[in-house]
């Protein structure tokens, strides 16, 4: 049922389509250059499978013009780069495929939480063929929802939409097949194996979405009631993975904006009131002793977004914060 625990394959993906603001295509290699693939092979000793790239635009923008915002019958604001979007998604999903059918775990780097259309797709559709058809579960840590569907969504901004897509309850345009026409539904998730941790930021139509269709969410009064140890213990529970119980193969998708700004600052739509940095760690870190993950996102980390500059303290502080929660989910910090 289990990724080889020892073997990692690496996806950089900058790119920032997803949204309006520049500088999150620049994470991956800012988040490398500070350590993390050294981390990883040396100090948690993972074999690293990783092509050296870091995945963009470059091979998939369209030609010029061509990209127009797409406006879906009712929809409030067009889609933004919806042909983009779906150009890389789609490849993302057949690598990140690619190192899930190989047994590895696999760690994709964005870029912003449009790429998750990808790195989901492609685990899903692994291990539904790895597991005769079994199930994943999807755990999705952020401030945001990420559940609008092109008809929902105030801004038109795809980062806001892949869990609609991912779940199937936003349909690709079916007279635009560019736009999302490669999702079938070996990439999908069941909505009932979803957990959301850290909500504090959710729409209203969001909301109806989450409550039709029964989606286990833990706000961040949630956390402030229970404690993260229990909404963590709850989490696990919903998806079979608590003690005891069966388990599934977990997909973590892991957006910095779930952390408190002042934790990670550096992000396209920061809200107060989040994670601290340990609440963050301690969520990888139980996923990680679950002994069923498979893939992990971290996602949305801006660089160029900081008061002070590129160079600046609080870029470095959320490229910091950003490296600590993936080498916990990937093993560190537990004694064993
Ligand atoms: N809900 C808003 C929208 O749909 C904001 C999206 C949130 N941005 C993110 N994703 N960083 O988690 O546009
Ligand atoms: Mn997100
Ligand atoms: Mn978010
Ligand atoms: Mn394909």
């Amino acid at each position: 049922f289990l990724p080889a625990k020892d073997q990692l394959g690496l996806v950089a993906v900058g790119f920032s389509g997803g949204q309006c603001k520049s500088g999150v295509d620049a994470a991956p290699s800012a988040l490398i250059e500070s350590g993390l693939l050294a981390d990883i092979q040396e100090t948690l000793e993972y074999t690293l499978y990783h092509d050296g790239v870091v995945h963009g635009y470059a091979k998939h923008l369209p030609v010029p013009g061509t990209d127009l915002p797409l406006r879906t019958a009712g929809a409030k604001a067009p889609m933004i780069n919806p042909i983009a979007v779906s150009s890389v998604t789609h490849a993302l999903c057949d690598q990140v495929y690619e190192h899930a059918s190989k047994g590895r775990l696999v760690l994709t780097l964005g870029g912003d939480h449009s790429i998750a259309i990808g790195s989901v797709a492609g685990t899903a559709k692994a291990i539904r063929e790895r597991h005769n058809g079994s199930e994943m579960a999807l755990v999705w840590v952020d401030a945001h929802a990420d559940i609008n569907t092109p008809e929902s969504s105030g801004s038109g901004n795809i980062h806001g939409m892949p869990v609609s897509f991912l779940t199937g309850i936003a349909r690709p345009p079916k007279e635009n097949p560019d736009v999302f026409g490669w999702i079938k539904d070996e990439h999908r998730v069941n909505p009932s194996k979803i957990v959301y941790i850290g909500l504090r930021d959710v729409d209203i139509p969001e909301k109806k979405i989450l409550k039709d269709h029964g989606i286990r969410a833990f706000s961040m009064h949630d956390i402030d009631k229970h404690g993260i140890g229990k909404v963590m213990d709850m989490a696990l529970d919903h998806i079979n993975c608590g003690p005891g119980q069966e388990g599934m193969p977990i997909h973590l998708s892991f957006d910095v904006d779930a952390l408190d700004p002042y934790v990670a600052p550096s992000t396209g739509t920061p809200v107060r009131g989040g994670l601290t940095l340990r609440e963050g760690d301690f969520i990888c870190e139980v996923i990680h002793e679950t002994g069923y993950l498979v893939a992990m996102d971290l996602v949305e980390v801006n660089p160029a977004l900081s008061g002070d500059g590129p160079e600046s303290i609080s870029a470095r502080e959320t490229i910091r914060a950003g490296c600590s929660l993936v080498r916990c989910a990937l093993g560190e910090c537990l004694l064993g």
